[in-house]
């Protein structure tokens, strides 16, 4: 999930008009153009002393934080302070290049800002304005790190030791990943020893970020989790706009606005509002813009919450017992990657929600590359822990997963054992992926096939017909259960549950029991292709090498594969709809 650029946004069916019945139409399962996109109302799940404890008068309510001991920096002038981009001097251009790869962003800078530095307020107008209860829950703020440079990683935690309420903050923990760098021994012990909430905890063995985590949740003595990446800025009242979420119910996952730290200037960059987390197919994290005629039509606010399909992964609160009751993150996934889709498919299907909470703000310095080695192949671990969640949490659909990472067809990953967290999804009674793509991802696309129906040669204007266990060429039925097939993401074509495939010795067609394994069931088609141009709406066997095609002879009515052809009509074929772009 590197960069913060967006990515396109499918236009919704007309949505309701007002934003105050969001969480009613989720509980009742209202029709998917209908789920609204902001939280205002309570959620369903909240009982009466819950309500209760709303009151005012029972519980005191009071604004979020104001004071922010960094808006007047010791050192005004110093370079970066309140957030602004910093030059690096004349003569040290080769230093600054130098030690760039130390964390993959500009290091050289970093240290010459100062590590309480200010930043600007970027809260939405309204934000300061708001209450908050006074008896929120405490939290622990945990941030994992491997070799995480020393002038980022003290900015990060000033920057909380700063900008929280002090009764809020159980303990900071940093959690070092068994980093290799000697800074980040002793005197990181010496550093932090002057702030009595900061606690240690090192990791004997390289854990990985995801089980890092889980290290730092087992040890955290709060009531909420807070979860940090250790290259962050929190801004003015970033902590209780989130506690007050989970306070309310403890279902929600909070999390804050990521904004952006300037990997080469340091600046303190504010984005666009109105963003929520999502991904595209093999499962992409990004982001994307609430279009604004939505936002207009809804009267969304700068201010309103955001519920989101997916969290970006880094940063968020979560009510501790609740994060444990959902069986932590899969503690079989690797290093890196991933566990933010796991932990976004729990949440939604067994219950919770996850939200971006706009008056809550932290800037984080994303990167090109991680900065860190990886045990294994970076590619192959992200892919091995994308399979895991694929296989416990999409159904049916995990086949546009793989459909869409051509290459992960035929890696045969060995992905470990799966069991417990599929037993886990089901002591959660957790809802099914199509419930989480009707009701929470309604404008993602995901046809469960890329085409169907008849199957027509475009040289002879007949179709492929199915006659016990063969095939043959007839003429068009769309109403012909015979003449029905669909064209998987696994590349299959299928009729109910059998699969046209070829003969190996006659090159004869023939229907065979499917099976998703079975590479020699396989075929590749594409109604356009920029790539393959000259075989566009060729059904070719295998892959592209082998370029044998499926060809109609209408004379005899028959179907065989031969020898690719681009200029050959006979071997060029449509279904009779495409749900492909
Ligand atoms: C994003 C998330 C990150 C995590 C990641 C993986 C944000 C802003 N960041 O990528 O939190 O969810 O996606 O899916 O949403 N670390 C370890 N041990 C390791 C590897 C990393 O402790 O083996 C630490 C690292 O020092 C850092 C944190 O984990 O503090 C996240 O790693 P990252 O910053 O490289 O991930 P990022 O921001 O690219
Ligand atoms: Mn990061």
């Amino acid at each position: 999930s590197g960069n913060r650029s967006e990515t396109s946004f499918p236009t919704l069916a007309p949505q309701r008009a007002m934003v105050t019945q969001s969480h009613q139409a989720l509980a009742e399962g209202l029709e998917p153009a209908r789920i609204n996109l902001t939280a205002k109302a309570q959620p369903p799940e909240l009982n009466q002393s819950h309500i209760k404890a709303l009151l005012p008068e029972e519980h005191g309510l009071h604004h979020v934080l104001r004071i922010d001991v960094t808006l007047s920096p010791r050192d005004p002038k110093a370079p970066g302070q309140f957030g602004r981009p910093v030059v690096v001097p004349r003569g040290k251009e080769k230093e600054a290049e130098r030690r760039w790869k130390e964390g993959n962003f500009n290091v050289y800078l970093s240290d010459l800002i100062p590590v309480d530095r200010a930043i600007e307020d970027t809260r939405p107008v309204g934000c300061a304005e708001q209450l908050v209860h006074d008896n929120l829950p405490t939290t622990s703020v945990i941030m994992c790190f491997v070799d995480e440079v020393w002038s980022t990683l003290l900015r990060s935690v000033h920057s909380v030791l700063n900008r929280s309420p002090p009764h809020l903050i159980k303990e900071i923990l940093l959690v070092d990943d068994f980093s290799t760098k000697d800074y980040l021994k002793g005197n990181l012990d010496k550093y932090m020893s002057q702030f009595p909430k900061v606690r240690i905890l090192r990791l004997k063995e390289r854990h990985g970020l995801i089980r890092a985590r889980l290290a730092g949740a087992q040890n955290a003595t709060g009531d909420v989790l807070t979860f940090l990446d250790s290259h962050v800025e929190c801004n003015v009242g970033w902590l209780e706009p989130l506690l007050e979420r989970v306070y309310l119910s403890r279902k929600k996952v909070a999390c804050p606005v990521i904004e952006v730290i300037n990997d080469k200037d340091m600046s303190y960059m504010t984005v666009d509002n109105f963003q929520r987390g999502i991904f595209v197919w093999p499962m992409n994290f990004g982001w994307r813009t609430i279009p604004p005629d939505i936002v207009a039509k809804n009267r969304i606010k700068e201010t309103d919450i955001i519920r989101c399909p997916v969290m970006a992964g880094g940063l968020f609160s979560i009510d501790k017992n609740y994060f444990f009751e959902l069986g932590t993150y899969d503690p079989g996934l690797d290093v890196w990657g991933g566990e933010n889709m796991e932990l976004s498919f729990k949440v939604w299907m067994c219950g919770g929600e996850i939200e971006i909470i706009p008056c809550s703000r932290v800037g984080h310095i994303f990167r090109n590359d991680n900065p860190y080695s990886f045990p294994k192949d970076r590619m192959k671990t992200v892919e091995r822990n994308l399979v895991r969640v694929a296989e416990v949490w999409l159904d049916e659909y995990k086949e546009l997963f793989y459909g869409h990472g051509d290459h992960l067809i035929d890696q045969g990953l060995d992905v470990g054992n799966l069991t417990e967290q599929r037993e886990l999804r089901k002591k959660l009674k957790c809802k099914s992926f199509k419930w989480y793509l009707e009701n929470v991802f309604p404008d993602l696309k995901a046809p469960i096939v890329r085409a169907k129906g008849v199957l027509i040669n475009v040289a002879l204007g007949k179709c492929i017909s199915i006659e016990n266990t063969t095939a043959t060429l007839e003429d068009c039925d769309a109403s012909s259960k015979l003449q029905q097939f669909n064209y998987t993401w696994l590349r299959l074509i299928k009729h109910g549950e059998w699969c046209l495939a070829p003969v190996p010795e006659t090159r004869a067609l023939r229907l065979h029991p499917c099976d998703n394994k079975n590479k020699g069931l396989r075929w590749l088609h594409k109604s356009t292709s920029v790539f393959q141009p000259e075989l566009v709406n060729h059904i070719v066997f295998g892959n592209y090498h082998q370029l044998l095609c499926l060809e109609g002879n209408v004379s005899q009515k028959t179907l065989k594969v031969a020898a690719c052809d681009p200029e050959k009509q006979y071997q060029k074929w449509k279904f009779e709809k495409y749900y492909e772009d």
